[in-house]
């Protein structure tokens, strides 16, 4: 495995760095160390044109000027905090409400917005971070690691350690935007999505969970046997409208057994398999992606991406009955999500 350091500008001062990890088969995944940003995949279709899948930049300042958590890690928390704020122990704690009235991915300089040190190891790089008490209104003095792996099957196997030395709030994702057609040639309404996943949270107009778990079935909202995105930008169903005519919405994986999501498109033969130790994925399909602006000369509109941000629950904080996002001093806060990159021939 080959990782290829090349200088991506500075902040402030401070040197951001690109790593690119190119394995024996010539697939390549590019991150910088300013929010652990996934710049670029590039894989295979099935006539062996290498091109890139997620939504990228060229530049560091735009990356900085991004609005959409492009290819970022984001947390301390990922996905809304409602009302910016929650209690521990009888402490109340206070947010940015950067998403108002709520708090989003982990607030105005979330992991996504700071610089992290970074390492190459045997097989990618690591990178690591120590978030202060208080930093964004978080309690805890935090030591987050996040690790990109590249093998020669293919598999991005991505890993996020947490430690803290007094209780606090940790769920953290990438935000990729992933497009398999290949330098997006096209938006991802004709993709294929499979998630063994039987049910979904509802979300209310600020687009927080209500707490209800809705069954997938006989809705658009169930990918069970696979099916095409656009089922749900076209449909009338409340919760495809209420998030601008698609998906924005946690969905509840289960854990343990064949809890994979697969991610097609015919056209290319490309294949995405995520499999995560996750209790969910949020499948956000690009809703807000407004027409300013370009993704490498590619002008944004929406539709152009899918994200499958393997997670804890949103706003865990506030439902007692959702998986927990608390994590106290002396526990260590793991998790893992491997990527696989693959090519289906109409053949097989
Ligand atoms: C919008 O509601 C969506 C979020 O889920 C997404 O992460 C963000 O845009 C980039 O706020």
């Amino acid at each position: 495995m080959n990782v290829i350091q090349e200088s991506f500008g500075e902040i402030g001062g401070h040197p951001v760095t690109s790593f690119s990890m190119v394995n024996d088969n010539g697939v390549e995944v590019t991150a910088i160390n300013y929010g652990c940003i996934i710049t670029k995949i590039v894989a295979p279709d099935k006539h062996g044109n290498y091109e890139n899948i997620v939504l990228g930049h060229d530049t560091l300042k735009d990356y900085v000027k991004d609005p959409y958590y492009l290819g970022a890690v984001v947390g301390r928390v990922a996905g809304r905090i409602k009302g910016g704020s929650f209690e521990l122990d009888g402490k109340i704690y206070n947010l940015a409400k950067n998403d108002p009235p709520n708090h989003l991915h982990g607030g105005d300089q979330g992991f996504n917005r700071v610089i992290w040190n970074a390492e190459i190891i045997d097989g990618g790089v690591s990178f690591s971070y120590f978030s202060p008490d208080r930093e964004e209104g978080y309690p805890g003095n935090v030591n987050m690691q996040v690790t990109y792996l590249l093998d020669n099957n293919n598999q991005l196997h991505v890993y996020y350690e947490g430690h803290t030395d007094q209780k606090t709030l940790l769920t953290v994702t990438n935000h990729s935007y992933f497009n398999l057609s290949g330098n997006i040639k096209k938006d991802i309404l004709d993709h294929a999505l499979q998630i063994k996943s039987d049910r979904f949270l509802e979300l209310d107009h600020e687009f927080i969970p209500t707490g209800n778990f809705i069954e997938v079935g006989n809705s658009p909202f169930d990918f069970r046997s696979g099916r095409e995105i656009n089922i749900g930008s076209g449909s009338e169903h409340p919760q495809n409208v209420l998030v601008g005519e698609g998906y924005d919405h946690p969905f509840l994986l289960n854990i343990n057994h064949d809890n994979e999501i697969v991610l097609k498109d015919f056209e290319s033969g490309r294949i995405l398999t995520i499999e995560t130790d996750e209790p969910a994925v949020v499948v956000y399909t690009g809703n807000s992606l407004k027409p300013e602006g370009c993704f490498r000369r590619i002008p944004s509109r929406k539709y152009l991406g899918i994200c499958l941000e393997t997670q804890g629950l949103p706003d865990a904080i506030h439902h007692p009955h959702f998986p927990g996002t608390i994590i106290d001093s002396g526990e260590t806060y793991s998790s893992k999500t491997v990527y696989k990159f693959g090519i289906e021939t109409n053949e097989e």
